[in-house]
């Protein structure tokens, strides 16, 4: 499937929703960062976010209705942390209106679509496309390709999801909430990619 999109100019600097709340004082080696997931309904993104902040994977999950908060704090190797207050978002139609919510002033977007649905990844470039039109300017993408533990049913190559994620300057990475496979990986990466505020 093709994926027709430019790389928006992403200037490294001071990116809205990065320490958003102490007055602009930004700890270099205690971030905070606003995330956002988007994604048709279905396609994982609740059971991302429970299998990275609980280590657990429900296969009942139910539909997200409006939006749900978690958060985690992860530490990297140079020893900064990066807590990651998490938005995921409802994927179902009916709530498309309030996302704008969620992803202004967001300074990272974890887009995620499922490698068994050629729909779900046609939305997932038409929120990239959203992202590129009303987002911040200076925000980080990720695009993600989630239930790879499906293999046998992908419709979805990994090459258009890289193709894609090129084409759009974003991070890609293929993960599967059940088995867990790169969902910390794919936390990690985001926090290595955060613009980093030198110290005052
Ligand atoms: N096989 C497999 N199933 C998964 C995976 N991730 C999620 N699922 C299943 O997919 C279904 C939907 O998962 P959710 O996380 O609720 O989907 P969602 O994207 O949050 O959906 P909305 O809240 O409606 O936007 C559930 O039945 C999950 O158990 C995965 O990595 N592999
Ligand atoms: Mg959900």
């Amino acid at each position: 499937m093709g994926c027709a999109s430019s790389v928006a100019d992403r200037s490294q600097g001071r990116g809205t929703g990065l320490n958003p709340d102490n007055g602009g004082a930004v700890d270099p080696k205690n971030l905070k960062v606003k995330l956002v997931l988007l994604g048709d309904s279905g396609v994982g993104k609740s059971c991302i976010v429970l299998r990275f902040v609980r280590g657990q994977f429900d296969p009942t999950s139910k539909v997200t209705v409006g939006a749900s908060f978690l958060s985690q704090t992860i530490a990297l190797q140079d020893s900064t942390t990066v807590k990651f207050e998490i938005w995921d978002t409802a994927g179902q139609e009916r709530y498309a209106a309030l996302a704008p919510l969620y992803y202004r002033g967001s300074a990272v977007a974890v887009v995620v679509y499922d490698i068994t649905s050629p729909e779900s990844f046609a939305k997932a470039q038409y929120w990239v496309k959203e992202l590129q039109k009303h987002g911040s300017p200076d925000i980080v993408m990720a695009l993600v390709g989630n239930k790879a533990d499906l293999d046998e049913k992908r419709e979805v190559t990994t090459r258009d999801g890289i193709d894609c994620a090129e084409k759009n300057g974003m991070f890609f990475i293929e993960t599967s909430a059940k088995t867990a496979d790169n969902i910390n990986q794919l936390f990690e990466e985001i926090a290595k990619r955060l613009p980093r505020p030198s110290a005052a």
